[in-house]
């Protein structure tokens, strides 16, 4: 195998061997050469076994095929080595919504051997600062729209030396220079261990973590849940929510479509209502968002079982059952949930819709091994709540974090959760494992409590944590969102805890309730449990 990096940073700061987690390849489709660019495969493939002329990127007023996309990532990365200096292994920040713009520098970065670092379009410069200095990002490419956050955050980074905007059409533009460079660019031929990846993940906590990610860790999921659980089309339209700089987004509309030769749409907002009117503008077939999305868009059920929609993913955060329920009546469709970690790359426990079960993410991906563990390591016996560990052919390489001995065990990944695996080999989801409540010696599951109360009519969204007590621990304290136009009094409070009560073992009823107008939640639409904690 030989590197292709000049730059040698993401090869000197990979974990030591010893933290990494346990690499598997059992699956035939998991062999993978010594080089590798999976740009190359995702992208200049096409064209060489000549499907060039196939629709790849849509977006309003925009229709590019196979070629136009190659065209123009080649002369971005003409324009990133030619005119900015850019040595393989370089990192490049690519901060922009989901545009075209951004899938085509995402593939001209990686066709140059460059390491992609997305960054999520609604960080401040006081959250880009810390991602330019972790990851020593040398080149930025950034949507105009965005500039003013990038401009700030590049005023006290010394190390990025080149910046360029793009969708806009001034001379200093990202396009300008690619006016300048040829459609001719010749893939660079890096190793398939070569990183090609970085990205950032703040979990629900806040200090970011770097994830590092090979060549062959995006042909390998690519490889894995798509291939065997959603098993997509050559003629198939993806759409969805999720940025692109979250590599659920990532995966799921630019790396997986395009492994199969389908079409993606890049919707740069993507609220229900514009995911709804994008599904019906683009005749899109597989929809990819969080379960809030699906429980808000369930209300227009008749509207969306006349498009062409047919499969809808799920995933980030743990799927209520009664969501999946609510979607199913409402649409017809029964929603494929999957986890996934930026840590993984994507989603290794899934299950399509033919198997899917309420209440279970599903079973393991093929090319995956997943087990729950005691604090020790060890095994518990079936349908025990544990800590879930997962192993395949990618998995967690933080780049110079002591949080890897954290996150990787005996050659493990632990992602933070509890779970239980029933005897059929499918896995529910409990908690985080920090957010295990406590109270009089009874352990009950945040998400268990919120569900129960999702169940009430009057209940728009809700939060559920433990609040410290001296007599109890921890008492289960809920926020609830009411729906428009329900009063928010004691004789509301009483309602829901004796629902609860009646819906759950009566022990897990909230004992304190708060009426909020929103939930706290992170840009990749997960709840943050903990900034309730102190509120
Ligand atoms: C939680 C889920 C229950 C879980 C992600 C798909 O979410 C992604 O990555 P993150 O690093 O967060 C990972 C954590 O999120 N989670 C995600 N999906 C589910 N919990 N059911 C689910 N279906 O706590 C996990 O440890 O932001 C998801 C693909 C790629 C991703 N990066």
């Amino acid at each position: 195998m030989t590197s292709a990096h000049v730059d040698t940073f993401a090869i000197d700061n990979l974990p030591a061997p010893e933290l990494q987690p346990d690499f598997l390849f059992n699956l035939p489709e998991l062999q993978f050469g010594e080089q590798l660019n999976c740009a190359g495969e995702l992208l200049d493939r096409h064209i060489l076994e000549g499907r060039g002329d196939r629709v790849c990127i849509r977006a309003h007023n925009v229709s590019w095929t196979y070629q136009d996309l190659a065209d123009r990532a080649n002369r971005i990365a003409n324009v990133l080595t030619r005119e900015m200096g850019l040595v393989a292994g370089n990192r490049v920040l690519l901060h922009s919504s989901n545009t075209p713009m951004m899938a085509a520098c995402w593939f001209g970065i990686v066709k140059a051997g460059g390491i992609a670092v997305a960054t999520m379009p609604l960080l401040r410069a006081k959250e880009l600062k810390p991602i330019l200095e972790i990851a020593r990002i040398s080149h930025g490419l950034c949507e105009a729209a965005l500039s003013d956050e990038m401009r700030q955050a590049a005023l006290s980074s010394p190390g990025l030396r080149q910046l360029r905007h793009f969708n806009y059409s001034g001379p200093d533009s990202l396009e300008a220079a690619m006016e300048r460079q040829s459609t001719i660019f010749e893939t660079v031929n890096t190793a398939t261990d070569d990183t090609c990846l970085i990205a950032f993940t703040s979990g629900t906590t806040g200090i970011p973590k770097a994830t590092m990610h090979f060549h062959r860790d995006v042909m390998a999921i690519c490889a894995c849940w798509p291939k065997h659980v959603l098993k997509p089309a050559a003629a198939d339209v993806f759409i969805g929510s999720p940025p692109l700089a979250f590599t659920f987004g990532l995966g799921g509309l630019l790396l997986f479509p395009m492994s199969v030769g389908a079409s993606t749409v890049m919707l740069e907002k993507a609220g229900p209502t514009e995911l709804l009117d994008g599904i019906k503008e683009f005749g899109a077939t597989v929809v990819f968002t969080a379960p809030t999305s699906y429980r808000t868009l369930s209300a227009r059920g008749s509207e969306i079982r006349r498009t062409s929609l047919r499969r809808c993913v799920s995933a980030g955060e743990a799927l209520p059952a009664s969501t999946r329920a609510l979607w199913r009546e409402a649409t017809g469709i029964e929603l494929i949930d999957g986890i996934g970690a930026t840590e993984m790359l994507h989603i290794f426990i899934s299950a399509d819709e033919a198997s899917a079960r309420s209440g279970a993410t599903g079973r393991v991906v093929p090319g995956y091994e997943a087990r729950v563990v005691d604090d020790n390591g060890q095994t518990v016996p079936v349908g025990t709540v544990g800590m879930l560990a997962v192993r395949g052919p990618t998995g967690c390489r933080y780049l110079a974090d002591e949080r890897q001995r954290t996150y990787v065990r005996a050659g493990w990944n632990l992602t933070g959760d509890a779970y239980l695996m029933d005897a059929d080999g499918y896995f529910f989801y409990q908690s985080r494992t920090d957010d295990m409540i406590i109270s009089s010696g009874y352990n009950i599951a945040a998400p268990e409590v919120e569900e129960a109360l999702m169940l009430h009519p009057s209940v728009a969204e809700c939060a559920v944590i433990g609040e410290p007590d001296p007599e109890r621990g921890q008492i289960v304290k809920a926020f609830v969102s009411l729906r428009p136009g329900v009063v928010a009094d004691a004789a509301m409070v009483k309602t829901l805890q004796d629902f609860v009560k009646r819906t759950v073992a009566p022990y897990k009823y909230p004992r304190a309730v708060e009426f909020v107008e929103k939930l706290p939640r992170t840009q990749t639409g997960k709840l943050q449990r903990f900034k309730l904690h102190h509120s």
